[in-house]
């Protein structure tokens, strides 16, 4: 497309919106401030580096085997540079602890220092990259009957709670090193694939462990702590400790984050109407955007109703600085680097709607009991030429415009991906 052309559609795309009440320059400036943080996990299948000796299950599964996933550590790190360079913005690594880079001498997570993510540090200081940070208890023998924090063998939540506790170490190592608070995030895999005979034994046992793995305070500027609730997993479908009511109590007693995930509830329950109930007791929260197809089968996020809500939600709510949006899903049969371009695309495009919506006229329609109006003009808004909006950003980010980023992924599929 030609620089003039996206130029023009900008312009009248400005006043279309300008009629609206909707000033499409700072859309486009707030929409320069939001920082995802992308996942590790979608360039190589969720497989890490730590060769822990155990496959990936615990409630999670990744199906596909389309060529080129990467391997090394060095291959994680140039496919998101490329997937990057592809995405409007500024954005955040979010790495798991099994993306240690061991360096020969092997140690067991509950052992692992900064040292093991020296590289990671190094790299993504040189680049400007936030890093955010999740403990990893699922992929390691230590997962004892699908169990961790809430095992009843004392020996086996002692491992676990030390890991919980050296990752905290090692996020606020991320954090001072990058000058930016690492989001170190917490999600057990802790399940029962049947009824329960004792429900209230595990859940006593988690609150326990997380106390211990959360005693030590630190400093906020360094680190902070979420804790991401699921009501059922992969052979855990009758059961887990780690629900929403359960965190949701830990985090407000507590004082850590909580991290919605979008595939962590009834298939039709969302969780955007959850982010204006929880803020109201919560400073902050974490967000992995994901889709559930069914079940929570972590597809690509596509730009969905459920997603648009979520974005509507953020924005319209107020809390872009109160909401850290992460994004949590893996799909290995198609192009691994064009599903985090899709996703992050898509979930920035999503924002850029909420951001464009004129959302004061809708407002004072509710104000005034005008639901007619409402609901016409939430209607009208979707044809509103946000394409041009957002072709306008990209091209002022040096971003490829429209799907001009599919040919960069498909030349680098050819020349890297495909010699792997
Ligand atoms: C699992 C959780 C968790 C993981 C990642 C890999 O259901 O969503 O966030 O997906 O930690
Ligand atoms: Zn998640």
């Amino acid at each position: 497309m030609k620089t003039r052309s996206i130029e023009s559609a900008y312009r009248l795309a400005r006043e279309r919106y300008a009629e609206q009440g909707v000033d499409t320059d700072r859309a486009l400036r707030d929409l320069g401030r939001v920082a995802i943080s992308i996942h590790c996990w979608q360039g190589d299948d969720v497989g890490g580096f730590e060769n822990a000796g155990a496959a990936l299950g615990d409630g999670l599964a990744v199906t596909g085997n389309y060529p080129g996933k990467a391997r090394t550590p060095d291959q994680l790190r140039a496919d998101f540079e490329t997937a990057l360079s592809l995405i409007p913005g500024r954005h955040r690594f979010n790495l798991h602890a099994s993306y240690a880079e061991m360096g020969g001498r092997k140690r067991d997570r509950d052992a692992l220092t900064p040292a093991a993510f020296g590289n990671w540090i190094a790299w993504a200081r040189s680049r400007r990259i936030g890093l955010d940070f999740n403990q990893t208890y699922f992929s390691h023998p230590k997962v004892d009957g699908g169990l961790t924090l809430t095992h009843p063998d004392k020996a086996i939540r002692r491992f676990w709670i030390e890991h919980g506790i050296r990752c905290r170490e090692i996020g606020a190592a991320f954090g001072r090193a990058l000058g930016s608070p690492c989001l170190t995030n917490l999600w057990i895999p802790d399940g029962m694939k049947d009824t329960p005979a004792d429900r209230r034994g595990p859940r006593e046992r988690l609150a326990e462990s997380l106390d211990a793995i959360y005693a030590r305070t630190i400093d906020r500027r360094l680190n902070v702590d979420s804790v991401e609730p699921k009501l059922f997993g992969i052979g855990a479908e009758s059961y887990t400790p780690g629900s929403h009511e359960f965190y949701l109590g830990y985090a407000v007693s507590r004082g850590t984050l909580l991290t919605l995930d979008a595939g962590h509830y009834h298939p039709t329950e969302g969780i955007a109407d959850k982010i204006s109930s929880v803020l109201c007791f919560l400073p902050e929260i974490a967000l992995h955007v994901s889709r559930g197809v069914r079940w929570d089968s972590d597809h690509v996020v596509t730009l969905t109703d459920d997603l648009e809500a979520i974005a509507q939600e953020i924005v319209w709510g107020g809390y872009l600085k109160r909401v850290r949006i992460g994004l949590d899903y893996f799909d290995a049969s198609i192009n691994r680097v064009a599903a985090w371009v899709i996703g992050t695309r898509n979930m920035l495009k999503a924002l850029l709607l909420a951001l464009l919506a004129p959302v004061g006229a809708l407002r004072a329609a509710e104000r005034d009991r005008d639901y007619t109006s409402r609901l016409a003009r939430m209607e009208e808004m979707k044809l509103l030429p946000a394409g041009a909006v957002w072709d306008q950003y990209c091209l002022t980010r040096n971003a490829p415009v429209g799907d001009a980023w599919l040919a960069e992924v498909k030349t680098y599929e050819r020349t890297v991906l495909a010699k792997r």
